[in-house]
């Protein structure tokens, strides 16, 4: 069975199909197995992070040893069952890129995850020493993803699956057995296509599978604490947080892209669902500590905090905004966080020269 099939019935005989049918039956979208070991894409790490593409993000620098080799992040482990899951990408383009619309990610999946374990445990019928990640360690989680056969890096460096494109997450469950391991994903099917790099409006594709993440979008309204570079504001357009044109542009999910499930917790939730840039910008740019500590309760937007949202949300305003915003802004003006009083004034400017 190749990992991206779900299982066609039939009794599943090996721990490893019985783990697959498994893994679908919680609602992953892909399952591969592995065996852990050196990452073959740790070199391309080093340079990417030599290179100052990490940014702010300093925390990459950490546990580089445990990074390189998969072995070494939770000690005993020796496989790793690899899931996806799918978070939508046929929902219409927004100003909150489609991962984040709903519940956050890291909870769903780890929570599915330790339930895999405990069913494993069951079917082995003994405990078996393991552990899930899900952004959470030190995991090249893309580079485990296709050397578990589940897809291959884009030149957006996305991992890229043939039937359903690269809309998911990835997830790993570690464990201390001996597992029969999926076959690596060995194709690249980008071809000569370079739709991801020629569209990036921030130019953050400086090679083909080189993110300089401190141009990228995703980047500057999620991770960066600090000021937004004038060189990049207006290219972040309406996009209050995240970015996902690399993704929209890729041939792979024009085509193969999937609808939401009915009822997915990755669905927009209220504050989001169906707000163009401007109001959603503005609701933002509104919020108290308690209005943002109520319509964010477990949704990954609270990663920016409020100041970064406020700060983004001026920055969409400067970039869509009108004189009917002009109020909003100026009360921004009064805001504790100096970062908001900063963009705010900057879109107040940027309105004005445009009336
Ligand atoms: C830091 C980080 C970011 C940073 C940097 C991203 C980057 N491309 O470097 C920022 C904040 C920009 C970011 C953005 C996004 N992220 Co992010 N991010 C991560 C995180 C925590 C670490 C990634 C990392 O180590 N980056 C450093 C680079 C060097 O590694 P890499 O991107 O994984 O690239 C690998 C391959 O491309 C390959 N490679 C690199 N260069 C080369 C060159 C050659 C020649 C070859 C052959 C291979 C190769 O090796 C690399 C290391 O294994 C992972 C979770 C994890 N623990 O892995 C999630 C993760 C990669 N992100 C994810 C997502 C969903 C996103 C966004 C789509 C969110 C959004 N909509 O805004 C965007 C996508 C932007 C993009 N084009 O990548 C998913 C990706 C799922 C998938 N299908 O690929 C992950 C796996 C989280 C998860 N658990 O689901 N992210
Ligand atoms: S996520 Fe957006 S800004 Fe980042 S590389 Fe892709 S298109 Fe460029
Ligand atoms: S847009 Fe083209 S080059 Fe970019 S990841 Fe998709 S197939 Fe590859």
């Amino acid at each position: 069975m190749t990992p991206a099939a779900a299982p066609v019935g039939g009794a599943a005989r090996t721990l490893e199909e019985r783990i697959r049918a498994q893994a679908y039956g919680l609602g992953f979208d892909l399952v591969g197995l592995t065996t852990l070991g050196p990452a073959e894409t740790a070199a391309a790490f080093d340079a990417w992070f030599a290179r100052g593409y990490a940014g702010e993000m300093h925390y990459l620098a950490r546990w580089a040893a445990e990074r390189r080799d998969s072995r070494r992040p939770h000690p005993g482990a020796r496989s790793a069952v690899v899931v996806a899951l799918d978070y939508g990408g046929r929902s219409p383009s927004g100003p909150v890129a489609r991962y984040a619309r709903g519940d956050d990610y890291h909870d769903i999946m780890r929570e599915k995850l330790r339930e895999l374990h405990r069913w494993i445990e069951g079917e082995v019928g003994h405990p078996v020493n393991g552990r899930p990640y899900v952004d959470t360690g030190p995991v090249l989680e893309r580079d485990l993803a296709r050397r578990a056969g589940l897809g291959w890096f884009g030149k957006n460096t996305n991992l890229i699956n043939p039937h359903i494109g690269s809309f998911f997450f990835i997830g790993a469950l570690f464990v201390d057995l001996e597992l029969a391991p999926d076959a690596p994903f060995q194709a690249d099917r980008c071809g000569r296509c370079t739709r991801c790099i020629d569209a990036c409006p921030t130019d953050a594709i400086v090679e083909p599978r080189v993110l300089d993440a401190t141009r990228c979008i995703s980047y500057l309204t999620i991770e960066a604490r600090e000021g937004m570079p004038e060189e990049l504001r207006g290219r972040v357009g309406a996009l209050v947080y995240g970015c996902d044109i690399c993704q929209e542009v890729c041939p792979w999910n024009v085509r193969f892209a999937r609808e939401l499930a009915d009822g997915s917790p990755f669905a927009a939730r209220e504050v989001i669902a169906g707000k163009g840039a401007r109001a959603l910008a503005r609701e933002i740019l509104a919020m108290s500590q308690e209005d943002f500590a109520a319509e964010f309760r477990r949704s990954p937007m609270k990663r920016a905090k409020l100041r970064g949202l406020k700060r983004n949300a001026a920055v969409v305003l400067a970039n869509v905004g009108t004189t009917e915003d002009v109020d909003v802004l100026t009360r921004a003006l009064a805001d504790p966080e100096p970062l908001v009083r900063e963009h705010a004034a900057l879109a107040l400017g940027r309105i004005a020269d445009d009336s």
